[in-house]
């Protein structure tokens, strides 16, 4: 399950489809990004080579883009050899349970409920909009966090006041926006259209932030958000995506032999979608960042 083996002083608290998170002997908190990928739901047999890493250094260049913005749990990148450049030490937090989602963009289960309802989470939406139309206005659509192997649902603002109160709600929302929309911006400069995001905030426990609202998890990477290339961006049809689009051509091909309609889990992928899928996490750090990876 795991590439890697922290030893004794680590235990496990928690574990997303490519994430981990681990306490350690002294009370610290290790947040660590997997190799791991996932499509169609699955996580796939094969990993990325350095998409942890990479994901997870895109994830602290945005904290750090964000800082004056909003406070996050970042504590330390200098962390144990085994998961060097893929971990950070992070403060602990009592998360809300709630998904606070973004999105600029129509698609993905925002388009499936457009379609079926002419809203999502409760917001309504103009009349004609297609699958990658850009949103007359940013959207805050909250979801509930599912088990793995669930899929979150959509719910509606007033269900999350009823969940954790009306200011605090507001608080998310209000936050919520304001990061995509910084982030929006910073990414459009760099030919990349950042069409929804996912962030989870917790509540500061001590110290600095104690009683304040904190950035969690990891932030606008291609895992939590969906990335598409600008030059290539036309409504009407789904978009291709920045990261996945050779896994998915691939598994969906006749050469992966692989129903994703079966039930079945997917095959191991082939060394050169591996390779170009690496180049493509690669490519979308160097582009957003202007750093080279290395
Ligand atoms: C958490 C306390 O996606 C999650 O974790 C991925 C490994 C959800 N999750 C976050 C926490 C965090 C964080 N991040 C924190 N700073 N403090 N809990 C638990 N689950």
């Amino acid at each position: 399950m795991t590439d890697y083996n922290l030893g004794s002083e680590y235990t496990h608290v928690y574990s997303g489809k490519v994430r981990d998170l681990y306490e350690s002997t002294d009370g610290r908190l290790l947040f660590v990004a997997s190799d791991r990928i996932s499509a169609f739901d699955y996580i796939l047999p094969t990993e990325i080579p350095d998409k942890g890493r990479i994901l997870t250094a895109m994830s602290l260049w945005w904290f750090y883009q964000l800082e004056d913005i909003v406070p996050n749990h970042i504590v330390s990148a200098n962390v144990p050899n085994e998961v060097k450049g893929r971990a950070t030490f992070c403060e602990r937090l009592e998360m809300f349970p709630v998904e606070c989602v973004a999105r600029g963009y129509l698609t993905g289960s925002g388009l499936s409920d457009y379609k079926a309802s002419g809203s999502i989470c409760g917001v309504g939406l103009p009349p004609g909009l297609q699958d990658g139309s850009q949103l007359p206005k940013t959207i805050f659509t909250p979801a509930t966090k599912a088990a793995i192997g669930d899929h979150d649902e959509n719910v509606t603002f007033d269900e999350v006041m009823a969940n954790i109160g009306m200011e605090e709600a507001q608080q998310l929302r209000r936050i919520t926006l304001k990061v995509y929309e910084t982030a929006l911006e910073i990414a459009r400069r760099r030919g990349i259209i950042l069409a929804d995001t996912k962030f989870e905030f917790g509540l500061g426990l001590r110290g600095a932030h104690k009683g304040e609202i904190v950035l969690a998890d990891e932030v606008l990477t291609p895992d939590s958000s969906r990335f598409w290339p600008a030059e290539l961006w036309k409504p009407g049809q789904a978009q291709p995506s920045f990261d996945k689009q050779y896994v998915r051509d691939w598994l969906l091909s006749p050469a992966s032999g692989w129903d994703k309609n079966s039930g079945e889990a997917p095959p191991a992928l082939p060394d050169e979608v591996v390779e170009k899928t690496r180049a493509r996490y690669v490519e979308a750090y160097e582009k957003l960042t202007g750093n080279k990876f290395d």
